[in-house]
């Protein structure tokens, strides 16, 4: 009977040291649930003011702090910037007139490339394939112009040596071709084309 007794407390004393922990995981748990609500509450109650703009508004400050990270706009990574202009090298390959409207669609003309400079970054960047630049000869035979109006005669060219050739009397529009060097091929060939626009405002 004592022995049953001794048990019997001691059963008792544990179960309720038991109930005790259990009780405050308990709290615990509950004021844990509490703040998070409490959170999501504030980040639905903040966007709907419309205080946490910068999730939906990053491509609104290509000129602030983004600039150096993003010089054409962080919403278009396939332009690459070089010496404040945006170059779009293109994937698919297309005659010179579906690539100029090509560019036109994009906001930008055919690439114009003036100086030595330029003709080096897009050398590099073509890697040996040829790409469609804004130079033509349709409106006069050997009468090469740029299609922003650049001067021809006194800009800088460079031509692959014996081009332009006009071979076939129908060879009337520019590409880079081996080394980036220009060559005069006929305006319906297809090849990939390079835009270039502004940095964007
Ligand atoms: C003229 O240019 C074309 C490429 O447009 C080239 O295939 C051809 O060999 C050139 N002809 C001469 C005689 O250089
Ligand atoms: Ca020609
Ligand atoms: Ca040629």
């Amino acid at each position: 009977k004592e022995y049953f007794h001794i048990c019997f407390c001691v059963c008792f004393k544990d179960r309720n040291f038991f109930q005790q922990k259990l009780r405050s995981f308990f709290t615990v748990y509950l004021l844990l649930a509490l703040s998070f609500l409490l959170i999501i509450t504030l980040f639905a109650v903040s966007l709907s003011r419309g205080t946490v703009t910068s999730l939906k508004g990053l491509s609104d400050f290509p000129h602030s702090f983004l600039f150096p990270v993003f010089p054409c706009g962080p919403g278009s990574r396939e332009w690459e910037y070089f010496d404040r202009k945006c170059y779009y090298f293109s994937l698919r390959r297309m005659s010179w007139h579906k690539a100029k409207a090509q560019c036109e669609e994009m906001h930008s003309q055919l690439a114009i490339i003036d100086s030595h400079a330029k003709q080096n970054f897009v050398m590099f960047r073509t890697r040996n394939e040829r790409f469609w630049i804004g130079l033509t000869d349709e409106n006069l035979e050997g009468e090469w112009e740029w299609i922003d109006g650049t001067d021809y005669k006194t800009t800088f060219t460079f031509w692959k040596e014996g081009e332009p050739n006009n071979s076939g009397s129908n060879e009337n529009c520019a590409h880079l071709w081996n080394f980036g060097q220009w060559n005069d091929v006929y305006c319906t060939y297809e090849c990939y084309y390079i835009c270039e626009k502004p940095v964007p405002t």
